[in-house]
């Protein structure tokens, strides 16, 4: 059981690459790794990135396909527009099934992206994608409606689902994510006070990744992910996530 995350690096372990190999690791599947970016950062700010070119972050993703049965891919981080093309180019070429985590803005609120990336995530990642999961910053971009309410946020997922599966996530809206696979629903969740919640969005997506590469359906996908962030955020340390636990299902 196989996974590959192409995002970026964040060296506090909280986000990015790290985040998503633990994520991977913890759930049972082997974690596979493409570098976008590398950042320097800890989670109050970013202080530098500096980009990987397109033709090397090609070089890398043919040269894991080209020796490993991998089916299943998240994306994180992918900075600019010519990312976003080359991987939805070869997310079709080879046939991969693709959770797209729509990264735009850190939660501190630094740009995360070389430009204006929502109409180039629309146009060509998301219709090959399997799901997209952003939180409620990255789904105003894409939906082009500013969410104050469960009723924006399912409006807002109405809106993208018509591009692709949406669950709009973020622990805020009363801790409830909004999913639209067809029609909307509203899954409801707790809110924990934590300070771990760095790099949340990170461990979600590829909570969801892993468990679809472990045979679960979307739905149950979901419900696993939303239980691994949970524990993550009540178990974590360091302002980041990810201890392991054993999951019970
Ligand atoms: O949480 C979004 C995110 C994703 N990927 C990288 C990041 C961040 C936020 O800081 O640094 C590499």
């Amino acid at each position: 059981m196989i996974a590959i995350s192409i995002a970026g690096y964040d060296p506090s372990g909280g986000a990015g690459i790290l985040n998503d190999i633990k994520t991977f690791h913890a759930l049972g599947v082997y974690g596979t790794a493409v570098i976008t970016v590398l950042t320097a950062q800890n989670p109050n700010k970013i202080a530098g990135i500096e980009s990987v070119s397109t033709d090397f972050i090609e070089k890398q993703l043919e040269t894991i396909l080209e020796d490993y049965p991998v089916k299943h891919v998240k994306t994180g981080m992918l900075y600019s527009k010519e990312n976003i093309k080359l991987i939805s180019d070869k997310v079709v070429d080879h046939k991969l099934k693709l959770v797209v985590d729509p990264v735009m803005i850190a939660s501190c609120g630094a740009s995360l992206t070389s430009g204006n990336l929502a109409k180039s995530i629309k146009k060509y990642l998301l219709p090959n994608t399997i799901l997209t999961t952003p939180n409620i910053e990255e789904a105003e971009k894409l939906s082009g409606i500013n969410i104050h309410s469960i009723d924006d946020a399912m409006k807002a997922a109405e809106k993208i689902g018509k591009i692709c599966n949406v669950i709009i996530t973020g622990g805020h809206l009363n801790g409830s994510n909004i999913f639209f696979n067809g029609s909307v629903k509203v899954i409801k969740g707790d809110i924990i006070e934590s300070e771990n919640i760095h790099g949340t969005g990170c461990s979600y997506s590829a909570a969801v990744t892993a468990s679809l590469v472990k045979g679960y359906n979307l739905l149950q996908s979901i419900e696993i992910a939303g239980e691994f962030v949970k524990n993550s955020v009540i178990n974590g340390e360091w302002g980041t996530l990810n201890q392991l636990y054993e999951l019970k299902l």
